[in-house]
């Protein structure tokens, strides 16, 4: 390894579903952070790591912030403080908004920012949804706002001046040796992807709290010499009467989860896989402190 190798971390924070885990899943090349039109998709904190000749970059994908006065239970409040500590450890701040309008939860993310003397990126995103002329006043106002390093408007969608942003994160990162083997795309276990990819098609899906009401756990996950890996998922919902809701008329609700979460995780471990669906209830699991854990959060 040469020794003026680049290395560092990159946390990527911003407002509810801006576009984080889309730009992280187009940087790394794979699929590794779920994504959906709802707000607060992401609930952990997930590494997403691309190495380079002359750099490895790891990035964080963080669960979108709200101000935690609007936290409605225990646990939602307690992603949003995981996500703001995760500022601190890290070599570059990339806060990524949307390019309509500042809003109320940017200026509390650059409150944060401002107590941490660190690089600061302003990534815009979507881009593709405005007129480029728009983009200068917002600049400005974001300017006035606070001194960043670099603002880069980009659409993760369409993968519009991602180079540019690889580059200029690049740039800024210390020198470092390797962190993560070069072929490593991220630090979930495999169980983890598989459930997360059943609770994306959960939350394009479902309707109301649905989605956020559920937790998912991969209960068994066994390779056979033979045939299809043999997944065991229990999905977990606060009520009962959520239960009936998900598994909808005749099953159909469940079936579709099941079938297109299959093909997804397929893609990504690269062979068949046979999915096994279950619903249970764990009583109002999001406002009991015990559910961290149970959620991969270290206490
Ligand atoms: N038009 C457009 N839509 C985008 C772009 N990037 C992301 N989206 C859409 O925005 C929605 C939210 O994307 P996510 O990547 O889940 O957003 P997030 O910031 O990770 O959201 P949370 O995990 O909830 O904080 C999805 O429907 C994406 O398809 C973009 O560049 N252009
Ligand atoms: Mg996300």
């Amino acid at each position: 390894m040469k020794n003026n190798f680049k290395a560092g971390f990159v946390t990527l924070i911003g407002k509810p579903n801006v576009g984080k885990s889309t730009l992280i899943n187009q940087l790394i090349g794979e699929k590794i952070a779920i994504v959906s039109p709802r707000p607060q998709t992401t609930r952990n904190i997930i590494k997403g790591i691309v190495t380079f000749d002359e750099a490895q970059v790891i990035f964080l994908d963080t669960p979108g912030i709200i101000s935690l006065n609007k936290t409605r239970t225990l646990v939602d409040r307690h992603i949003v403080r995981e996500a703001l500590k995760s500022l601190e450890g890290t070599d570059i701040i990339a806060i990524m908004v949307e390019p309509f309008s500042i809003y109320e939860e940017d200026r509390f993310v650059l409150q944060k920012l401002k107590k941490l003397n660190k690089p600061a990126f302003l990534i815009i995103n979507k881009i593709d949804k405005i007129k480029e002329s728009q983009l200068e006043s917002l600049k400005k106002n974001y300017l006035d706002l606070f001194l960043f390093d670099r603002i880069i408007p980009v659409s993760a969608k369409k993968g519009t001046n991602l180079s540019i942003l690889m580059g200029e994160i690049i740039q800024r990162l210390p020198y470092h040796s390797i962190y993560y083997p070069g072929d490593f795309t991220t630090d979930q276990p495999e169980r983890i992807l598989v459930s997360e990819l059943v609770r994306e098609q959960i939350f394009i899906l479902t309707r109301a709290e649905i989605p956020y009401s559920t937790m998912v756990k991969v209960s068994q996950f066994e390779e056979r010499e033979e045939g299809p890996i043999y997944i065991r998922v229990v999905i977990y919902v606060e009520q009962k009467s959520q239960k009936g809701i998900l598994i909808g008329n005749s099953g159909k609700m469940i079936k579709k989860i099941g079938s297109l979460a299959r093909k997804e995780i397929e893609k990504r471990l690269g062979c068949h896989v046979y999915l096994d669906l279950w619903v249970g209830v764990k009583k109002n699991w999001r406002r009991q402190k015990k559910s961290f854990k149970e959620m991969g959060y270290t206490l």
